[in-house]
């Protein structure tokens, strides 16, 4: 549901080894029964061929759904009542819900099929599969990136409590087996840690860049929330918190002229810092709305190590420098350290703790090492390891690859509680109660988007904004690769054939996409194999907006998405959740500025 892992599986936080795709060749040859629940035929459902049953519901209507899946469970007499009392709380109060005792709708299949445009007897269908089988739902992110989209994983979860089967082998609910492959089995390793944010705290196993030591922090997804209301309150997950007042900014390592929602309004708010300073490797259009730009160096022109296979942790890599830093580039770094010397004298030495770049690629291996020797994995001492060049294969733990998740509970809720406050499967939360929100009750609830089919106007298409399959995000975007998929030099818009038709739209035709928020140029790809009602952009183009007419002429899609959280609990981004208009572009046309660089380059 929800869920590209043919796609996604490509791509890791740490370096990929595309492990976990030889786990979706195995189920392929199983002959197991997969159904995918998406509003596009991806590239996974292609892969399966004949193997797959695909289910199109319209963006954004999962959790009716599931409800519709959930009640036909009820009336059958068929959800798993020993396990919901053993292993969950509060499911009388949403079996309440779903009977439409507490808000006077039952959930039925039929109720289910008018929101979500899939027969009811289709959502029956489904249940019936679902328990009579052992059955894992498996969900992508995709879908939490949407309005409400905390409900859409809650109630997977509490779907699956329902079924009886979480804590056994095949069964239950798995959240990421689509990304830095999931689903792999952890080896015996020594492991990298990273670079410590606290002052004085040496290396870190853990991310502790992104929780401690902040003076104060905010979801990545307000920013521009934060930039419009210095000094207002906000909520976040059961908190009164303020939004600081910004004055200058320092951005590293990430494009948020890509990333974030609604562009325009982006652009304005990134006018009210004094100075913004931005270090990036490439002329991003986050790099060319910024004071001052450091150009910082490639992982090809400074030495690294790295792990691959994320949860695994498979090997252990070095990657050493293979070409000077070219131009001014420096090594981000060094950067920080000249930062930390500049807010005070002598905070060189505490930032780099009197450590060079090789020092501590030296300091990190051979904790690695250490935490190796425990787990029985032998190492070479760091100077051979570095003059072999050669990676490290971790070794295999038969007892790790026959890990069931949630199995410890199972057998014991008592002595293996969750980490919820019950200890328990929580399908009512008495904690996201006491905060009130009304955009995030306190069990698994339907709630209609503020921008969805229901509440289209005539001719208002659906947006969803998949990731890419060429790209990192907007990585990418910029190198040669674009022409495998740019559809008249811009960023493809899949269309329906219907909502194309009545259009006049062919694909290979210029298309614009527009709301009030701003309008792109895209390329059409007119296909079958998407929900009628809806198109998709995928995420990560680079916004290029004409001067003259504000028209993004790559087909950057946030120029077009909302940003408002998905809710006062997470506050995420809600990118998934947009209205459009399209319509066959006729106008002057636009040179786009990616492509001319490319052809700049290609000539030099
Ligand atoms: N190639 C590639 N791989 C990547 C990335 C990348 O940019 N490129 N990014 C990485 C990162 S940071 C992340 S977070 C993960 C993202 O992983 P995900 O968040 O899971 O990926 P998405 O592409 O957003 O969504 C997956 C699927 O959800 C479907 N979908 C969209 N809306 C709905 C809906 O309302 N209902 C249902 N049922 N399905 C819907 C889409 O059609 C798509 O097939 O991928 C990682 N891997
Ligand atoms: N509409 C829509 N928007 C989305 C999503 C969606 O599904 N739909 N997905 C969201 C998700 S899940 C994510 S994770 C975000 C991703 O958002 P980001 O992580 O911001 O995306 P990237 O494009 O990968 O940006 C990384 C930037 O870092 C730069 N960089 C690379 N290496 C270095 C380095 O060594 N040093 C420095 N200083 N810079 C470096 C790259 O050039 C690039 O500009 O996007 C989010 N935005
Ligand atoms: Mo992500």
């Amino acid at each position: 549901m929800g869920y590209e892992p043919l796609n996604t599986l490509k791509i890791a936080w740490s370096s990929t080894d595309c492990s976990g795709l030889e786990f979706f060749h195995q189920l392929k040859k199983s002959g197991k029964t997969v159904i995918a629940i998406d509003p596009m035929r991806s590239e996974t459902i292609d892969f399966f061929e004949d193997k797959i049953q695909w289910v199109a519901p319209r963006p954004m209507t999962d959790v009716a759904m599931l409800m519709g899946i959930a009640h036909t469970l009820v009336k059958n007499g068929k959800h798993d009542k020993a396990f919901l009392d053993k292993y969950t709380t509060g499911y009388d109060q949403f079996e309440a819900y779903l009977l439409g005792k507490e808000d006077g709708v039952e959930k039925t299949s039929e109720w289910a099929a008018d929101i979500t445009g899939v027969p009811a007897k289709q959502i029956e269908l489904l249940a019936e599969i679902f328990s009579s089988n052992r059955t894992m739902l498996m969900a992508g992110w995709g879908i939490q990136r949407q309005q409400f989209g905390e409900q859409r994983h809650w109630m997977i979860a509490t779907l699956a409590a329902m079924l009886g089967q979480i804590g056994l082998p095949g069964g239950g609910f798995g959240f990421s087996y689509h990304y830095s492959n999931g689903g792999n089995p952890t080896r015996d390793a020594g492991v990298l840690p990273a670079i410590s944010a606290s002052i004085g705290g040496g290396s870190s196993a853990g991310n502790d860049w992104a929780v401690s030591g902040a003076v104060n922090s905010f979801p990545v997804a307000r920013i521009v929330e934060a930039l419009e209301n210095p000094g207002q309150k906000y909520q976040h997950n059961g908190h009164e918190k303020t939004f600081p007042e910004i004055k200058m900014i320092w951005w590293a390592g990430g494009a948020n002229f890509t990333h974030h929602q609604d562009t325009n309004r982006l652009i304005k708010a990134w006018q009210k810092p004094e100075l913004i300073v931005i270090s990036e490797i490439y002329w991003t259009a986050a790099a060319k709305h910024a004071d001052i730009v450091l150009p910082i160096t490639t992982s090809f022109e400074r030495n690294d190590m790295t792990m691959t296979g994320d949860y695994s942790n498979q090997h252990l890599v070095p990657m050493k420098q293979v070409v000077e830093p070219q131009g001014e580039a420096r090594n981000d770094f060094d950067v920080f350290a000249d930062m930390a010397e500049m807010i005070k004298a002598g905070g060189r030495d505490v930032y780099t703790e009197g450590k060079s770049e090789m020092d501590w690629l030296k300091g990190f291996y051979e904790s690695a090492q250490k935490g190796g020797r425990t787990a029985r994995v032998r190492m070479p001492n760091f100077g051979k390891f570095w003059d072999d060049n050669e990676l490290i294969e971790m070794k295999f733990n038969k007892k790790a690859a026959a890990f069931v998740r949630h199995a410890d509970f199972r057998a014991d809720p008592v002595m293996n509680p969750l980490g919820t406050p019950s200890g328990k499967i929580e399908i009512y939360s008495k904690t996201i109660e006491g905060y009130g929100y009304d955009d995030c009750p306190a069990h698994p609830t339907w709630m209609e988007p503020t921008e969805f089919f229901g509440s289209a106007k005539e001719g208002e298409l659906q947006l969803m904004t998949a990731h890419a399959a060429h790209r990192l995000h907007s990585q990418f975007n910029y190198a040669k690769l674009r022409e495998e998929y740019a559809i008249a030099d811009r960023e493809p818009i899949s269309i329906n054939t219907e909502d194309a038709k009545a259009r006049g739209i062919q694909s290979g035709d210029l298309v614009r996409a527009f709301n009030d928020r701003g309008q792109v140029l895209v390329g059409a790809l007119v296909t079958d194999g998407i929900k009628q009602g809806s198109v998709c952009i995928h995420e990560g183009g680079w916004p290029d907006l004409d001067p003259e007419t504000g028209m993004c002429r790559n087909g950057g899609a946030n120029v077009l998405t909302s940003d408002i959280p998905t809710s006062r609990l997470a506050n995420g981004c809600a990118a998934n959740s947009a209205l459009v208009r399209i319509e066959k572009y006729t106008g002057k046309v636009p040179g786009s500025w990616l492509s001319h660089r490319l052809r700049m380059r290609s000539q030099k």
